[in-house]
């Protein structure tokens, strides 16, 4: 029984597969869980989501700012981008059931006996683990409330307000949250996001800094992994953070981490998020999880 996390899947299906044979994966008693950006950019959407629907049993998974957009464009809320490769879900017969699938999933994952949280982008350094819980479950609710959904979905879309405040109401509040766990990369110390900078830790606008390296972050002490943020590369140096985007469908690779040892297994993809090679695709790191304590 082994407990594994991968990093954003975006469509790149074989590396996935080639991963999970890697590790002998077996659904009846192993676990997976996925970061989230399930979907778009790479090269098997559909298949991608069909071949996890199948396993939907063995799988936890939190939602990204590409899944979401998914949601979004499926309900002609948002248009497709020319880069997205979404519209093989919309127009499949199985689509509704593998979006709704999705809709059910949650935005942060937190397993208490092993005290590991897991989110898309990041959680901000003024969110105890309390509030973070608190704050995804409001928009897991209105995910799954047939008479929210649409309404949240037109709204969630902008990069205000920039920071939290408790009295914030209605889709603004929903808004920063979903910002706060499914795009964020830089912010300040009270929680102030920069959605600009997309690029490597040193790419910080001044006076910000990335979500996990702030001093007083409250969640100082959790485990947590997350994804998004592929200029990272996967590596980061903050204990007790795991960043697992290591930016497969970009012709990068695609990363398993065990979560109780921390070992790490990569899968080098092509530039269209294929496997880069089917003889030797594993890279082994050995870069064990510090205690964060
Ligand atoms: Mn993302």
């Amino acid at each position: 029984m082994a407990t594994y996390a991968v990093g954003d899947l975006q469509g790149c299906l074989e590396p996935l597969k080639c991963l999970l044979k890697q590790v002998a994966f077996d659904p009846a008693l192993d676990q997976l869980w996925l970061v989230g950006d399930l979907v778009n950019r790479g090269p098997q959407s559909l298949e991608t989501l069909r071949f996890l629907y199948g396993m939907r049993g063995s799988l936890v998974c939190v939602l990204g700012n590409h899944d979401l957009h998914l949601l979004a464009a499926a309900k002609n809320i948002e248009r497709l981008k020319k880069s997205d490769t979404l519209r093989e879900i919309i127009e499949a017969p199985d689509g509704p059931v593998l979006m709704e699938w999705l809709r059910q999933q949650k935005l942060m994952h937190y397993d208490e006996m092993r005290d590991v949280a897991m989110v898309h982008a990041g959680i901000p350094p003024q969110w105890s683990l309390r509030r973070a819980l608190k704050c995804a479950a409001e928009v897991e609710t209105a995910l799954r409330d047939d008479n929210v959904f649409p309404a949240y979905l037109d709204g969630m879309y902008g990069n205000e307000p920039t920071k939290w405040d408790n009295d914030l109401k209605g889709i603004e509040r929903l808004r920063v949250i979903t910002n706060y766990f499914t795009r964020m990369r830089f912010c300040t110390a009270e929680g102030k996001l920069d959605l600009k900078s997309k690029e490597g830790l040193d790419s910080a606008p001044p006076g910000y800094k990335p979500w996990f390296q702030h001093k007083e972050r409250k969640t100082r002490g959790l485990r947590i992994i997350f994804g998004h943020w592929a200029a990272l590369e996967g590596n980061i140096h903050e204990p007790g953070i795991s960043a697992l985007d290591t930016g497969c469908v970009w012709g990068g690779s695609l990363t398993l981490m065990n979560v109780d040892s921390g070992e790490r297994l990569s899968c080098k993809c092509d530039e269209h998020g294929g496997l880069a090679s089917s003889v030797a695709p594993l890279i082994p790191e050995s870069s064990p999880v510090g205690a964060p304590r």
